[in-house]
């Protein structure tokens, strides 16, 4: 908006505030969730955050901005918007964007370049929705050992949203790719707040980026975008990682040679290998962009510390999913994996969501480690040893809670 005032509803001037640094810590809302103010992660505790369009959530940083979701807030299949993580790798952020004058440009090696209004895009186009998880590929860095640089997150680097939007295939018709186009890339609004840091701009080879699922989406559970979330349009990739999911999107170029800027050329590579893994604390021979998510799940019922009543039920409950073959099943134990429960799995939303599962259970008195796994119907497993590279993505260990009985 040309006044600055507000954009898709949001207070510009908190919003500044924000980024500057003006974060006031919350404690009220803590209190209602467990008592936890800063919540304590494998390396130390971070404070709540608030900013514009969200709740309190977890501080990691605020230049660029970076907040986690409490894993309690993961109680049901959906995230909600303001709820939903944020990452940002820049810190100069498009905080005057005019939805009426905004314009995605589709170019390169195409037959017809595009600049197409928002208007345009919603009404020109075929519409379609899916539900997704987006997870940032460090999501669990934090709990790497031996430790790993990079951002210290929890878990909490992740969410599922019903994204509606234009499949990305129905704009590179439209435009009409060449001949010997290999990838395309993608830009946001965003920018380096320094010179020397590389434009935030990911790629995709021609066949995935017209594989019908990749969407230009400009909804998230019914309303538009959050800004820190990507207003006014992101790109989706069910069932990939976080990182290729741009925010703010406003350029889509077809290329005809393979995309070689930093973001994938050096950053977000895995070892090339069946595990994406090397030994603790060893370097892979060869590396290739992050992929596919592999399969996770969570207690978010109950925290580690947690009291219950002992001889009584409690509903344990919270998340699992993959890659986008769909949870199988979600097995529980409560004994440290001594035994196994099948839990009970909750609606499914498409095979690219978090299922939600529940599992009702009588605790004798004392302590209970207990574990949580997921099955994928590809027959994927989750690990009982974590998994471990340099960068720190793709953690998906059987994580444990400890939880006394009273
Ligand atoms: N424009 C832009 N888009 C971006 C990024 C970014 O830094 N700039 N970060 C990516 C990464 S690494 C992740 S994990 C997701 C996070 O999405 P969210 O902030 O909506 O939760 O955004 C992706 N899209
Ligand atoms: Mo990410």
């Amino acid at each position: 908006m040309a006044d600055g005032r507000t954009m898709n509803g949001v207070d510009r001037r908190g919003l500044i505030a924000a980024m500057a640094g003006a974060l006031l810590p919350v404690s009220g809302w803590a209190r209602t969730r467990g008592g936890y103010a800063a919540l304590p992660f494998g390396n130390g505790e971070r404070p709540l955050v608030r900013y514009p369009q969200k709740r309190a959530l977890i501080g990691l940083t605020t230049r660029p901005p970076q907040l986690e979701t409490p894993l309690a807030l993961f109680d049901g299949p959906i995230t909600p918007n303001d709820a939903f993580f944020v990452r940002y790798h820049l810190s100069d952020l498009p905080l005057d964007i005019d939805a009426r004058r905004f314009r995605l440009a589709l170019g390169g090696h195409v037959e017809r370049p595009l600049s197409l209004s928002l208007a345009e895009l919603k009404r020109d186009f075929p519409v379609q929705e899916i539900v997704a998880v987006n997870q940032c590929s460090g999501n669990g860095r934090g709990f790497f050992e031996p430790r790993v640089g990079g951002g210290q997150l929890g878990n909490g680097a992740m969410g599922n949203a019903r994204w509606r939007g234009v499949p990305l295939r129905a704009l590179l018709d439209r435009t009409g790719v060449r001949a010997g186009a290999r990838q395309v890339t993608f830009n946001g609004l965003d920018n380096p707040q320094a010179d020397g840091i590389p434009d935030f701009v990911k790629a995709l080879d021609v066949d995935h980026a017209r594989d019908g699922e990749v969407m230009v989406a400009w909804a998230m559970n019914g309303a538009d975008l959050p800004f820190l979330n990507g207003y006014p349009l992101r790109l989706v990739l069910p069932g990939h990682y976080g990182t290729y999911w741009i925010k703010h999107l406003h350029e889509i170029n077809v290329v005809d040679a393979a995309y070689d800027g930093y973001w994938m050329k050096t950053a977000y590579r895995i070892p090339d290998n069946d595990c994406a893994c090397v030994a603790p604390g060893g370097k892979p021979d060869r590396t290739r962009p992050i992929g596919r998510l592999n399969i996770r799940s969570f207690l978010t019922s109950h925290m580690s510390g947690a009291q219950v009543a002992a001889g009584k039920l409690t509903v344990l409950s919270g998340i699992a999913f993959d890659g986008g073959s769909g949870i199988a099943r979600v097995d529980i134990s409560t004994d440290g994996g001594a035994s196994w429960r099948q839990a009970d799995l909750g609606e499914n939303l498409g095979r690219y969501s978090f299922r939600a599962w529940r599992s009702a259970q009588s605790l004798a008195p004392g302590r209970h480690r207990i574990l949580v796994r997921a099955t994928g119907r590809s027959g994927e497993v989750q690990p009982f040893d974590p998994l471990w590279q340099p960068a720190g993505y793709m953690r998906n260990v059987v994580e444990a809670v400890e939880v006394v009985a009273l």
